[in-house]
């Protein structure tokens, strides 16, 4: 019997207007099914992938500063994580603002309950007496309605430089609509990671052992599992680039012949041409004034900011 499978259509409708745009592009979101979280967290070990190092530098060293400046003239605050992902930065500041006697209640905010009872569970492990309150569903729908029955102030968390998978224009209109679901007086403690040294970058996405080329061949693999498309991933050719004036780092998979693929479960065709690129990543990196006017466009004031020793990475602290 034909096996046949269950399409989410979503991520069917998704892939396919990507696709069509001209270049070709995917959605960097769909980078993480189990496969791509198990390589994320295989690149965040990597030798070249220095963001990770250096942000958890950023929170070992200045936590008793950056609690101070999360409660400022406040008793108590709700610190609300947004892509928390396995809490591994976060659970440093928990265990601290706990070890200080902090009244807060830790909020972290998933489309996905299964990552959140995940988080749950290795946060508390860590964190025993951590007062925590998950909340599943769309950022901005878990925004308005925490702002809505508002009494405390918030502090939101935006950790590992994920606002930089948006690009500039995108990434600004994100960071203006977080703005228009706080009060005045909540504060963003948002990860920026730092224009350098031209061949660190790239060299962070273009690791010897081929783990990034495998985690962005994954997204073809993850469309021949859910689409059943045929996909040869060894007729792709993973490709970054990072220009050093806009600080855009972006990730291609170039097509090393003229191809058709076919997606089977969508009755879908793709054509590529010989050498022809599929845009599926934008890593943007930044200077401090982009960041000020990053903060400025969205209606918030920088507090201060946060970097490591070599001044690779900055956690921005902004208050409405
Ligand atoms: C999780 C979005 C911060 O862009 O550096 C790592 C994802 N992609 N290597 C990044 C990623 C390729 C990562 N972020």
């Amino acid at each position: 019997m034909e096996h046949t499978i269950e399409v989410n259509k979503t991520f069917a409708k998704d892939v396919v207007n990507a696709l069509n745009q001209t270049p070709k592009q995917l959605p960097s979101m769909y980078f993480y099914n189990a496969e791509g979280d198990r390589l994320f967290q295989k690149i965040m070990a990597l030798d070249e992938y220095y963001l990770t190092r250096a942000e958890m530098e950023i929170v070992k060293s200045h936590r008793a500063e950056i609690l101070k400046s999360f409660l400022g003239g406040d008793a108590n605050f709700r610190l609300v994580e947004l892509g928390a992902g396995d809490g591994t930065k976060t659970k440093v500041l928990l265990e601290h603002f706990v070890n200080e006697g902090t009244d807060f209640v830790y909020s972290p905010i998933d489309i996905s309950q299964s990552v959140l009872n995940q988080l749950e569970e290795g946060v508390l492990k860590a964190v025993p007496n951590l007062k925590i309150d998950c909340i599943q569903g769309d950022y901005f729908k878990a925004l308005s309605e925490l702002n809505s029955n508002h009494l405390q102030k918030e502090v939101l968390l935006f950790l590992g430089s994920t606002i930089g998978n948006f690009g500039l224009e995108a990434g600004k209109n994100f960071l203006k609509e977080l703005s228009n679901n706080l009060s005045s007086g909540d504060m963003l403690f948002i990860g920026f990671d730092l224009m350098k040294d031209p061949r660190v970058v790239l060299a962070a996405y273009d690791d010897r052992e081929g783990v990034t080329r495998d985690f962005n061949l994954n997204l073809l693999k993850r469309i021949n599992d859910e689409l059943d498309a045929d996909f040869d991933v060894d007729k792709f050719q993973h490709y970054p680039t990072y220009n050093p004036i806009t600080g855009e780092t972006k990730s291609y998979l170039v097509s090393r012949e003229a191809q058709q693929v076919h997606f089977k479960a969508i009755d879908y065709t793709l054509e590529l041409k010989q050498w022809e690129a599929i845009h599926t990543e934008v890593s943007q990196k930044y200077s401090f004034q982009m960041i000020e006017e990053f903060a400025q466009y969205a209606g918030f004031k920088i507090v201060r900011h946060f970097t490591d020793s070599k001044e690779l990475f900055v956690d921005s602290l902004w208050e409405k």
